[in-house]
């Protein structure tokens, strides 16, 4: 395969030229970029010493693509599909390019710095749990198991596969153990499960918190699913 794209999931920018590449249906390989891992990072800034995702790289033309909207027109020009991403007609490419250029400068940019300065601000924002999933697949599994056990007891029970999957491809992401160890842990209190579940999600909840010794989200579903006093110490830890 020809094409590799550098990126992360959870990134807009990254998300934009995904949109172009999966509705064209153009087969690529996805390499999931990781700031905050130094191996990931270096080997990303070694592509791309600028260090902003996404990336796209052909191998058969030889070319290493930076930038959300370049990456299109790249894309369109090189790897055109049955979808037009760019208008052939000069008049409707320049309001087009206007349209991305306005919502890239004086929107999603403008907005990103908003949500970062409350990041700092807000205890609740600064919750987020900085060890991200590794694995795009184990991430999506992870995303599909918390809605179906958002809905009701029963189908927390019925996600459980879904972390246990996620946490097979990825062994060190904690929010899905935290998740799993809700699971078992409602499958006990609500669903008529055995003591055997209680201990499971006792299991869960530890290994999210050696996962993650910083203060998170997750540690709230970690706790609850488990006494206070049989989990490991994890910073930060407060109220
Ligand atoms: N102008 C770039 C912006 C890309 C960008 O800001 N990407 C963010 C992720 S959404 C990034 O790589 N941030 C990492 C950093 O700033 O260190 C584009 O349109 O692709």
């Amino acid at each position: 395969m020809s094409l590799t794209f550098h990126f992360h999931p959870l990134s807009s920018f990254c998300q934009k030229a995904l949109i172009a590449l999966y509705e064209n249906d153009t087969p690529f390989t996805p390499q999931i970029v990781q700031l905050g891992e130094a191996a990931s990072r270096a080997a990303f800034t070694k592509l791309w010493p600028i260090g902003k995702m996404p990336v796209l790289r052909d191998n058969a033309r030889d070319r290493t693509v930076p930038e959300a909207s370049v990456i299109i027109e790249y894309l369109a020009l090189h790897y055109p599909g049955a979808v037009r991403l760019v208008p052939a007609d000069p008049e409707l490419a320049w309001q087009a390019r206007l349209s991305d250029r306005f919502y890239d400068l004086y929107i999603n940019e403008v907005v990103g710095k908003i949500v970062s300065a409350l990041a700092a601000a807000l205890p609740s924002a600064s919750s987020l749990p900085r060890r991200r999933a590794a694995n795009l697949q184990a991430y999506d599994l992870f995303v599909r198991g918390r809605w179906l056990g958002s809905q009701s007891y029963g189908d927390t029970k019925a996600a459980r596969p879904l972390f246990e999957k996620a946490i097979e491809l990825d062994a060190g992401f904690p929010e899905a153990y935290a998740w799993l160890a809700m699971s078992h842990y409602f499958g006990w209190m609500y669903c008529g499960e055995t003591e055997v579940h209680r201990s499971l999600a006792r299991s869960a909840a530890q290994h999210s918190l050696a996962n993650e010794k910083e203060r998170t989200a997750h540690e709230g579903i970690a706790n609850a699913a488990c006494p206070p006093e049989r989990l490991p110490a994890a910073s930060g830890v407060s109220d």
